[in-house]
């Protein structure tokens, strides 16, 4: 059993997307563990994006990230890493395979719809930095 961490990003929430994408996840055998609805600030999402703040588009993607309320879940199944970032497409929505959240929704390479974590170790970090044991169900 893998953990992933999963956000549906204030684009999406914006575009009322929540529905469609838990809709998926649910259908994809994937659990959700926790669930939640929030606004990171400025600074909780240069935390939460610290790997890219060297990155051009760590200012605007910092910005778009605080600009609204998000949704974060964890995610739990087997190979959930690899499954969630399968069904999300690739980060270019342009690239992105059919039938993917991203193909499917995303309008911008920065707005992009949701969030997965790419390894077991950022999938840690990520989930602990919205989530404690006790908000997290494992049944
Ligand atoms: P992914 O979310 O597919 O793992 P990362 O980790 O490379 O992609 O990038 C994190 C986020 O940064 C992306 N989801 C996207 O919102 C934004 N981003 C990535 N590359 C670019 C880019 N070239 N220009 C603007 N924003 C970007």
């Amino acid at each position: 059993m893998q953990k992933t961490l999963a956000i549906i990003k204030p684009d999406g929430v914006a575009r009322k997307l929540i529905g469609e994408v838990v809709k998926r996840i649910e259908k994809s055998g994937l659990q959700i563990s926790a669930l939640k609805m929030l606004r990171m600030t400025k600074t909780q999402a240069e935390g939460f994006y610290a790997v890219h703040r060297d990155k051009p588009f760590f200012n605007s993607l910092t910005d778009f990230m605080s600009s609204g309320p998000a949704v974060v879940m964890v995610l739990r199944g087997e190979n959930a890493i690899s499954r969630w970032r399968e069904m999300m497409g690739a980060t270019n929505y342009k690239e992105a395979a059919e039938g993917t959240i991203r193909r499917d929704f995303a309008t911008d390479i920065e707005k992009n719809v949701v969030h997965g974590s790419d390894a077991p170790e950022t999938a840690a970090f990520e989930i602990s930095y919205f989530f404690n044991a006790f908000e997290q169900v494992n049944a």
